[in-house]
């Protein structure tokens, strides 16, 4: 049986979301906006199909993909750049790679006792996100 990720999870901890938003090239005040957010995680696992629906009160972002088939990224409302994601397991880890202008990029999810791991990363940046359930 594979990991579940399934549920409702709230932020508790965003180290370096900063570098990570700046190497996005998210303008000044938009990041001071964003990284006083505490965005919440609904995420729905259904054999090797997942939707994850990142919400917070400044802006919302859902995002849809099957495991091993690449797609069409917008990332709207966040840089809106194309990006072409694929999402594959490794081991236990939910690992995506982003291809597109930004070298690096693309982000991976694990649990980790009860709380649900994140780490986003854009060229030379990592943003680690911990979330516990809501
Ligand atoms: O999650 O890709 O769970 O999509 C990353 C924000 C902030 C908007 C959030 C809104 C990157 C302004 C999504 C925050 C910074 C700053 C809540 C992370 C860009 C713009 C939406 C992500 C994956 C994995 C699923």
């Amino acid at each position: 049986m594979p990991v579940d990720f399934s549920g409702t999870w709230n932020l508790v901890s965003n180290d370096n979301f900063e570098g990570y938003m700046t190497a996005l090239g998210i303008d000044f005040a938009t990041r001071k906006i964003a990284k006083m957010l505490k965005p919440q995680k609904v995420i729905k696992q259904d054999g090797d199909s997942f939707s994850i629906h990142t919400t917070s009160t400044f802006r919302d972002y859902m995002l849809q993909f099957k495991i091993g088939e690449e797609f069409e990224e917008d990332n709207k409302g966040l840089d809106n750049r194309k990006c072409k994601s694929l999402v594959t397991w490794d081991n236990d880890k939910l690992i995506c790679v982003q291809a597109g202008e930004k070298k690096n990029r693309g982000w991976t999810h694990w649990l980790e006792g009860d709380d649900l791991h994140l780490e986003l990363r854009c060229e030379n940046q990592v943003c680690k996100q911990v979330f516990k359930r809501a």
